[in-house]
């Protein structure tokens, strides 16, 4: 069975891919689980550039196929804050109960429909064969009253979908995964991939 590596040290990432890429005929494998270790510069402006930068520079050290998630939040009264920044917003080791709190605090007072924001997620591949595939996929959702939920990660607790009127911290891993950013970019991918054999 043919491998494919994901460029990810997020293990809230990881734990959504591995189930959204199970029917796939390939083994899908972390970096870690790969013995892969590398400190990659996510230097580029949009979520595209960042995904192709990590599956690029894991695609270096591997023979295999390499995906790479790049993801965040776009909160729009904020101006699109965090946007790419997401992951290192307040600080990469700053605790999501803090960054989640702190947005909630720069809301206060602001209504529902000035609330709106989206998680956004750029997937690249990084083919044996040099080429590289992009897809990129949003859920639209609003900015919470306060934090709910302790499943998924990140800034799940404050995000919420009018679909089920809550938080996608409070949704089951099939439920998020069917709606998510990610499951979309992923189910997107898969489908590119197809055509390249996988
Ligand atoms: P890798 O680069 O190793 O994949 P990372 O966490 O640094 O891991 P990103 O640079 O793509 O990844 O940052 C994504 C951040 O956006 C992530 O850390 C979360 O804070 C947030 N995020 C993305 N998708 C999310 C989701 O489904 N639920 C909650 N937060 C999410």
């Amino acid at each position: 069975m043919r491998r494919i590596v994901f460029a990810t040290g997020n293990a809230g990432k990881m734990k959504e891919i591995k189930e959204i890429l199970s029917d796939m005929d390939a083994e899908v494998v972390s970096m870690k689980d790969a013995g892969i270790a590398v400190d990659i510069e996510e230097n580029g402006k949009t979520f595209e550039e960042n995904a192709v930068i990590k599956a690029k520079a894991v695609a270096a050290l591997t023979e295999d196929a390499v995906l790479a998630d790049d993801s965040g939040l776009e909160v729009d009264y904020l101006n699109g804050e965090p946007g790419v920044y997401s992951a290192r917003y307040m600080g990469e080791d700053t605790s999501y109960l803090i960054k989640n709190q702190a947005i909630l605090d720069r809301l206060a007072g602001v209504p529902k429909e000035q609330r709106t924001a989206r998680f956004v997620c750029a997937i690249a591949a990084a083919l044996p064969d040099g080429n590289v595939l992009v897809t990129r996929e949003t859920i639209e959702g609003y900015i919470g009253e306060k934090p709910a939920g302790s499943n998924g990660f990140g800034y799940d607790p404050i995000f919420y979908v009018d679909e089920f009127g809550c938080s996608t911290a409070e949704l089951t891993e099939e439920q998020k995964n069917r709606i998510s950013h990610r499951g979309k970019a992923l189910r997107a991918m898969k489908e590119k991939l197809r055509q390249y054999g996988f």
